[in-house]
């Protein structure tokens, strides 16, 4: 065998190796040539018989062969694991230039806004937030308020109750007003009136809204089973009905921004206030000018509360009132449907951001 032979295994091994188009195939191609019975490996085999001399140069010269396949076979193996490489990149390319998904800022609930509308507007006159449990005693809910046990005016919220009876045995209930959470408010404040009174200070007034989540068994195209209430109540030594006409007409046209909106207090009944209003309210222009629409209720708060409520009826008198937000949000944005509250569709919900 010459070393134009040894040349001949080389460049068949290079042509080989090239024409492999996956490193599988690579492998068995290099196994013809310098595997176990590869052509370099037998050619080894054969210079046993050879002398000294010769097994020198020819060792030699198939040693370079070897060394030449080899080379071959690395830049073979680099080449495809280069394209593999360049496959896979461009699968998991990522286009920079790509626009991002735009994430629009959020915003507050319509009913929301009005919460806060109302709260900011009464803190502007001096009224206190007051808050409170949605799961209350039957005392809370209805007793303290002059409506006991199978007081007629029950009858006037459907409630819902719970499976958890209070220390008086009977269950619980989500609150269906409001109202729990001032006279809660109340208990939680008399001591520090008193000790005004025993240092000698002016008597103390309540002065406090309680707006939140209220629950009735009541679902129609106006009713949600869960909706909103604020109550307001006003106690001191001299607060009348007047000081509530003047309240909520600066409430209503701060609320509504119409200085000429006109209230009237209609009379009516609830078992927590003698005597009871019903407020309706008239815009003089835009698409509801002339209607009187109804937007709560109100009245002096009853002695027996103001007594339940930790407090001596001779001395505090003052006036209650309560709206629903939900109304009044239907109101302020001519929204029609109150399910739209509830849907959640953001292009109901986009208008009010
Ligand atoms: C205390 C004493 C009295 C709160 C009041 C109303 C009248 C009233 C509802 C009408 C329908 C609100 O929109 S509505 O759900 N409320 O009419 N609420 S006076 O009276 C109170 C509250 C707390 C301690």
């Amino acid at each position: 065998m010459t070393t134009n032979d040894l040349d001949s295994i080389v460049e068949s091994a290079r042509q080989a190796f090239a024409g492999a188009p996956t490193p599988a195939e690579l492998e068995n191609a290099k196994a013809l040539f310098i595997g176990k019975a590869g052509r370099i490996t037998e050619l080894m085999k054969g210079m046993a018989v050879l002398s000294v001399e010769e097994k020198k140069t020819r060792g030699a010269a198939i040693n370079t062969a070897k060394q030449a396949i080899e080379a071959a076979l690395n830049d073979r193996r680099q080449a495809l694991a280069d394209a593999e490489l360049d496959i896979q990149l461009k699968a998991e390319a990522l286009d920079v230039s790509l626009p991002g998904r735009l994430r629009e800022p959020g915003g507050l609930h319509p009913v929301s806004l009005t919460m806060e509308r109302i709260e900011l507007i009464f803190a502007s006159m001096g009224f206190d937030v007051a808050d409170g449990p949605e799961i209350e005693s039957d005392w809370h809910s209805f007793t303290s308020l002059n409506n006991p046990p199978n007081h007629p005016a029950r009858s006037m919220q459907d409630t819902f109750y719970v499976d958890i009876k209070g220390d008086d045995g009977i269950p619980y209930n989500l609150r269906p007003h409001t109202s729990p959470m001032q006279v809660r408010y109340a208990h939680a404040h008399i001591k520090k009136f008193a000790d005004a009174v025993k240092r000698g200070e002016p008597m103390p007034e309540i002065r406090v809204i309680a707006p939140g989540r209220t629950y009735r068994v009541d679902s129609d195209a106006t009713h949600s089973p869960m909706f909103h209430q604020c109550e307001g109540l006003w106690l001191g030594e001299n607060v009348s009905f007047k000081d509530l006409k003047v309240v909520f007409t600066d409430f209503c046209r701060t609320f509504f921004e119409s200085d000429d909106l006109a209230l009237r207090f209609r009379p009516s009944f609830f078992p927590f206030t003698e005597p009871s209003a019903e407020i309706d309210i008239q815009f003089q222009s835009g698409p509801l000018s002339g209607k009187w629409l109804e937007v709560a209720g109100s009245g002096q708060v009853h002695p027996a509360v103001v007594r339940n409520m930790g407090l001596d009826p001779e001395k505090y008198i003052g006036f209650a009132f309560g709206m629903g937000p939900d109304r009044l949000t239907m109101l302020r944005y001519g929204v029609n449907d109150l399910r739209l509250y509830f849907d959640g569709d953001v292009r109901f919900l986009r208008q009010f951001r």
